[in-house]
């Protein structure tokens, strides 16, 4: 299970090959390691919500879009 209490230690251990941003398949298959499935309406609704809050939009989740999600 990712330490709840670290944000940023979640976010690099979704961030499975290490540059800076989770894509959909990283989240999907980070999900898919703690034992949760997540369907691709899930992926599009997380995604919808945290891309765009740096304003790039760019299908990824960077650590900056992840903490504002992880606070909401
Ligand atoms: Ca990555
Ligand atoms: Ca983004």
């Amino acid at each position: 299970m990712p330490d709840l209490d670290d944000p940023t230690a979640t976010f690099q251990k979704f961030d499975s090959d290490g540059d800076g941003y989770i894509t959909r398949e990283e989240f999907a298959l980070a999900m898919n390691a703690l034992g949760e499935e997540v369907t691709a309406a899930e992926l599009d609704s997380i995604f919808h919500a945290s891309d765009q809050r740096d304003g790039d939009a760019d299908a990824r989740i960077s650590l900056a879009e992840f903490l504002v999600a992880w606070n909401k």
